[in-house]
């Protein structure tokens, strides 16, 4: 555990022994979403940070990846490491090409130290537009990032609140790179999959050709990991959701465990039960080889052989 920092009090820390999932992940899994937190000691947290995490450094990731199965990670720099891209680097360097990065990064970034990241094996930086997590950086800044990383052929992954999309979408329209959304784009499941909201957003995706990550059950859901009445799996509210995403769009979707599951104070998921989460939304072999291999190597390792591929 770090000495210089402590953990946020209620902050729950990820599961210590998940279980080994019933669903087997086809050979060349990528886990699109994942962190890397610290240590804080090596790493230190940022001092602009909203919470303070436990310490989940590359050798516990690396650990979960063997358990689950997964072959490849693509680890998300965190709002609490700030522009500070160093844990997220020397984890993606410590992983011999099974890793690529995505960065935050500053709008006065140079050229060199993109070129830096892009050799690390970061492809894309994040636009977190989360208010509990950041204070927003003007839209300016944010574009002048834009059209800087776009030379290096990199993406712009977006986190944002479902309800925040209105206000969003014109300029997130306007990024000159590919867009990834962040765990469905955070609807609020509560609502009919059908309501104007979850609708909104579909046709946005649709219009942008956006990405869209499969990833958080556990943070969007209102029922929670218990099984319910009639419904024998954790996060039943969560599926009609992503299914619908999956179904609509089987080439722009990716999946994420997001462990070490940052900001969670109500419970902390089985990383193996969400595994097994997968076939209830991508429900033939064909959609889970699309979400799990083809379509995160085609953003990530673009010409590198895909083991499997269906087409
Ligand atoms: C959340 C979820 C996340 C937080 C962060 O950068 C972050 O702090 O990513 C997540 O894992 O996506 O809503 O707190």
């Amino acid at each position: 555990m770090s000495t210089r920092f402590s953990k946020t009090p209620g902050w729950l820390e990820y599961h210590a022994a998940p279980s080994t999932p019933t669903y087997m992940l086809p050979a060349g899994t990528v886990d699109a979403h994942c962190h890397v937190f610290g240590p804080g000691d090596t790493f230190p947290f940022a001092p602009e940070r909203r919470y303070t995490p436990c310490d989940a450094g590359k050798e516990q990731l690396f650990a979960l990846r063997d358990h689950l199965g997964v072959t490849r990670n693509v680890i998300v720099q965190a709002t609490c490491h700030g522009a500070d891209n160093s844990a997220m680097v020397d984890a993606v360097r410590a992983c011999g090409g099974r890793a690529r990065g995505v960065a935050t990064v500053r709008p006065d970034v140079g050229a060199a130290e993109l070129r830096e990241l892009d050799s690390a094996g970061v492809r894309g930086v994040r636009f977190n537009f989360v208010k509990r997590l950041v204070d927003a950086a003007p839209k300016d800044e944010l574009a002048a990032i834009g059209a800087k990383i776009a030379q290096l052929g990199w993406h712009i992954v977006v986190y944002f609140e479902g309800a925040d999309l209105p206000e969003l979408e014109g300029f997130l329209g306007s990024l000159p790179t590919p867009v990834v959304v962040d765990h469905i784009g955070r609807p609020d499941v509560t609502r009919p999959v059908g309501a104007q909201e979850f609708t909104r957003f579909l046709r946005f995706v649709e219009r942008h050709e956006v990405w869209v990550k499969i990833s958080c059950p556990e943070r969007l859901s209102v029922t929670g990991p218990a099984a319910l009445d009639g419904e024998r799996h954790a996060y039943a509210d969560v599926v009609p959701f992503a299914r619908r995403v999956v179904d609509e769009f089987p080439d722009r979707v990716l999946w994420g465990t997001d462990w070490p599951h940052p900001n969670l104070t109500g419970h902390m998921p089985d990383d193996g039960l969400l595994v097994d989460h997968i076939p209830r939304v991508a429900r033939t072999p064909w959609q889970q080889h699309k979400l799990l291999v083809e379509n995160p190597m085609r953003l990530y390792w673009p010409g590198e052989d895909q083991p499997g591929k269906t087409v």
